[in-house]
């Protein structure tokens, strides 16, 4: 019997310092064309301020992450993500988001994916988007999950639960283009992939100073022009073919640490709106990248005197992560050894959501 999905069982999280609605797989549309279609009537799109539905008018409120048991060995669940456009009538799954990722864990414990144990509760989340793996240990005191907790995340008011997420290295290489660093447009560039592509560059060479805010970046013409010329040759030096309308690869701005314990400063765009703070995967990239020998970073970033601690500086503050990787050599390339984070998720509301009727797309 075909479903009509008038009413679709849902639950709002923030994940990091994003905010998606989830599914599990099964009261979805099996059709990929049929589920992007509902979602973008679930989310309120094409509408710059998303009014008729969950989005929030900006990228990083307008994300779905979709889960469903896996039948991969070395997982509990499998992670679909989806980028919804906020003004176009586009849904996206070519990349990853490591932010809803911190949600997953929690809603598969609570949609009984993944039985809860006593304390903490480790998922094992296959991420469909680009095969990589991840483990999150969820906060099960009692059995049940919790959002309460101590954590800080910045980019995010008060404290929650840590959910603490583990990236065993990727099957890709970390750096696609097979060099550290190159030139593209007159820019050098050091284009990395530790789980999200993302295109390096020193905001000095790009006549920007890397400490402007977003609305600063977003509002400068040249700059964008310049962004989107180095973006699309990136895009094939990657392997990604045209990304015109992708959103990978990300493009990170690279400036010195403003704080004694940063190792760089950063701003992000995602493509083309500049991230508020820097996402997780993106994060993971920018921590690979500059520990690598010849890269963009060197003379920019400061990096630990010891210890796998990273501390990644963005617009409303900072991200701690743990990153170690190989620098490679006799024929073997460079590669991610070690990223770890903590993040934090909370529960906005679980129940139904109810789409916005279809045939009523319109942009306004
Ligand atoms: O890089 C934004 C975010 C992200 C993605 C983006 C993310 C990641 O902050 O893993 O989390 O880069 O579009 O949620």
């Amino acid at each position: 019997m075909t479903r009509r999905h008038d009413e679709v069982r849902c639950m709002l999280m923030r994940g990091g310092t994003s905010k998606g609605a989830y599914f599990l797989a099964d009261d979805l549309p099996a059709d990929p064309a049929e589920r992007d279609g509902l979602l973008l009537r679930v989310m309120g799109s094409p509408d710059p301020r998303q009014i008729d539905g969950l989005g929030g008018g900006h990228p990083l409120t307008s994300k779905v992450a979709v889960v469903a048991p896996s039948t991969d060995p070395a997982a509990d669940v499998d992670y679909l993500f989806l980028q919804v456009a906020v003004d176009a009538a586009e849904v996206s799954d070519r990349q990853n988001c490591g932010n809803l990722l911190a949600g997953v864990g929690p809603f598969a414990v609570e949609r009984g994916l993944v039985p809860a144990r006593e304390g903490t509760t480790a998922v094992r989340i296959r991420m469909v988007n680009s095969g990589d793996h991840a483990v999150a240990q969820v906060p099960t005191p009692g059995g049940r999950v919790s959002y309460a907790g101590d954590a800080e995340i910045s980019g995010v008011p008060g404290a929650a639960a840590p959910v603490v997420v583990d990236f065993p290295p990727g099957a890709g290489p970390l750096l696609p283009t097979g060099k550290v660093r190159e030139e593209i447009a007159g820019v050098r560039v050091t284009c990395v992939d530790n789980g999200m592509p993302v295109v390096l560059m020193a905001a000095a060479d790009l006549g920007v100073t890397g400490y402007e805010s977003p609305a600063e970046l977003e509002a400068d013409r040249e700059l964008a022009a310049r962004l989107r010329e180095i973006r699309l040759a990136a895009g094939h030096l990657m392997g990604l073919g045209d990304v015109e309308h992708t959103t990978v690869p990300k493009l990170t701005l690279l400036a010195p640490p403003r704080s004694d314990q940063g190792a760089v400063t950063t701003r992000t765009f995602i493509p083309v709106r500049c991230h508020t703070s820097i996402g997780v995967l993106g994060a993971a990239g920018v921590a690979a990248g500059i520990r690598l020998a010849g890269s963009v970073g060197e003379g920019v970033a400061r990096l630990p005197e010891r210890g796998d601690r990273v501390r990644v500086e963005h617009p409303t503050g900072f991200f701690d992560l743990e990153s170690a990787v190989d620098q490679g050599g006799d024929g073997a390339p460079p590669a991610a050894r070690r990223t770890a984070v903590v993040r934090t998720a909370r529960k906005i509301f679980d129940g139904t959501v109810f789409p916005r009727p279809a045939g009523t797309a319109r942009a306004t």
